[in-house]
């Protein structure tokens, strides 16, 4: 990309802004961001240009999940996900489950809530959250869960449209 510093100052503005509340612009914006799919290994992060969608983390009598625990996206949205109960929660991607030509993309838009490679911070207490920008990611599906959870089968899948 053209401006690398300031592509990524904009990227966490916007996610901080995501990250606060749901207003997001939705237009044409998201056209020159989600063409270049070959060019996505720069691991510059690409800021959400559509609607960020909320996803739950819960963890309570019936157990741990995420909800919706699959969630279906446009090119250019983003998904909060949201601790409401039960637990410390993250949000990770097994890089074997990630395409190498979609993994820098995805770990770069993981932005300000990346704690490692594809994987999110802690959640500790209700309220928090974790914001993924899906900008300039390809369609296809990918498989994430909650690292603490995972045994207990709290897993999910985003499909990029
Ligand atoms: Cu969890």
């Amino acid at each position: 990309m053209r401006f690398i510093g300031s592509a990524l100052v904009a990227s966490a503005i916007v996610l901080g802004a995501c990250g606060g509340g749901e207003k997001a612009p939705a237009t044409d914006a998201a056209a020159p961001a989600a063409a270049p799919a070959a060019a996505a290994a720069t691991g510059t992060a690409a800021p959400i240009t559509g609607t960020t969608h909320e996803v739950k983390m819960i963890g309570d009598e019936k157990g741990y999940r995420f909800e919706p625990k699959d969630i279906t996206v446009k090119a250019g949205d983003g998904i909060k996900f949201t601790f409401v109960s039960g637990g410390p929660h993250n949000v990770a991607f097994n890089p074997a489950d990630i395409p190498a030509d979609v993994k820098a993309q995805l770990d770069a838009n993981m932005g300000p809530d990346k704690l490692a490679e594809l994987s999110s911070k802690m959640t500790m207490a209700a309220g928090e959250s974790v914001t993924i920008s899906f900008a300039n990611i390809k369609a296809g599906t990918y498989p994430f869960n909650c690292t603490p959870h995972l045994a207990m089968g709290m897993k999910g899948t985003v499909t990029v449209q």
